[in-house]
């Protein structure tokens, strides 16, 4: 027996000399499955167990584990010596210069509109009006009739609509039925809140107009709201977002839902060669109607319009780009050319 365990310990010294001798993968490789494989020195060497008298048997098991494990580690250094080797010719073979500067990797960003939404966001946030998140898809009873304009109010006609087969049911075509919503989740208290969002016409779409478009909508409720507020917070919005030196622009105007009504316009930067066919001749950019909060959408929102009042705006955060960064078309927006992106 002494024979079979000293054969193990022969076999363990032949098998590392010849490990030395292996100059390459190959040649590792047949080693490997000479010495290890299923049909190798060290499982034939095992198969001599059954001879061996039941008292040997212990001693002869453990050399042979004691060997196993030295040939396998002996391997497994081997071939990573090997690679090792590999790594050092090749780099030399092919210097590679560490110092040189990596290969960019292009970075995304916000994009435009996106970026001129915080601004507006953080400037009213100053101002003490928390953002509020309205739906898209509405009623025609909040879109219109609780805002004043029951069916076949001619008023209408300025909000051509996109409805859905629902009946009933449709794309908001302004964020003021976002309104709605406010005041009746705040009522009776008072409320200062902008209202961001997507809005959708049936319109021609032109270098000015989307059929797809922004909103930002702000609402103020509170006993002794006046129209001196509103006017207050337009004009410190645009010189905020503008500079003190951009002119606002305050006309009267018209809308079903607040009484009296006003538009506001900013001028249009006049050595922009393109001035005069955005502003069609006139030098100003209509970028927001407002007005006094109508009693009767007061009213609808749960408030009691002889104790409270308010103002609201809606806003075109699109507009106002193209006036910030004089843009000369508004298709710009949604067409995803990185070129246009790219710039801000
Ligand atoms: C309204 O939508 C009213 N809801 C605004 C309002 C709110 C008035 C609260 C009073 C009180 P108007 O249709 O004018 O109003 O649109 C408001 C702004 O949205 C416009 O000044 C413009 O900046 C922008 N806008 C309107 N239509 C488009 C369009 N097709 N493409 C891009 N921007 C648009």
């Amino acid at each position: 027996m002494a024979d079979a365990t000293a054969e193990l310990t022969a076999l363990e010294a032949r098998a590392l000399e010849e490990l030395k001798a292996c100059a390459d993968e190959s040649a590792l490789r047949a080693w490997s499955s000479r010495y290890l494989g299923e049909k190798g020195q060290l499982k034939l060497a095992f198969g001599r167990m059954k001879e061996i008298p039941p008292a040997e048997k212990k001693a002869f098991g453990q050399e042979f584990n004691r060997v196993k494990t030295s040939l396998e580690s002996a391997y497994e250094q081997a071939v990573a010596a090997d690679k090792e080797r590999k790594l050092l010719a090749s780099l030399e073979a092919n210097p590679l210069d560490v110092t040189l500067p990596g290969r960019p990797v292009p970075a995304g960003g916000l994009h435009v509109a996106t970026k001129v939404m915080r601004e507006i966001y953080a400037i009213f946030a100053d101002m003490g009006f928390q953002v509020f998140r309205s739906r898209e898809v509405e009623d025609d009873e909040t879109n219109f009739e609780l805002l004043n304009m029951p069916p076949h109010h001619p008023a209408r006609d300025m909000w051509d609509t996109f409805h859905t087969t629902t009946p009933g049911v449709l794309l908001r075509t302004h964020t003021s039925p976002g309104q709605i919503h406010v005041m009746r989740q705040f009522a009776p208290n008072p409320v200062r809140a902008v209202l961001p969002g997507m809005c959708y016409r049936h319109e021609a779409v032109s270098t000015r107009s989307e059929i797809q478009f922004e909103q930002v909508e702000g609402l103020a409720i509170g006993p002794d709201v006046t129209m001196a507020d509103l006017k207050g917070t337009i004009t410190a919005f645009a010189r905020r977002l503008f500079g003190a030196d951009r002119q606002v622009r305050i006309r009267s105007s018209y809308f079903p839902f607040t009484e009296p009504s006003i538009e506001v316009d900013i001028d249009w930067p006049k050595d922009d060669p393109n001035a005069d066919r955005l502003t069609k001749g006139t030098g100003w950019l209509e970028i927001m109607g407002a007005g006094m909060v109508h009693p009767t959408v007061l009213k609808n929102g749960g408030y009691d319009p002889d104790k409270v009042s308010g103002f609201a705006f809606g806003m075109g955060p699109q507009r106002i780009t193209m006036l910030k960064y004089a843009i000369d078309d508004i298709r710009q927006f949604w067409k995803n050319d990185l070129r246009f992106l790219g710039q801000f």
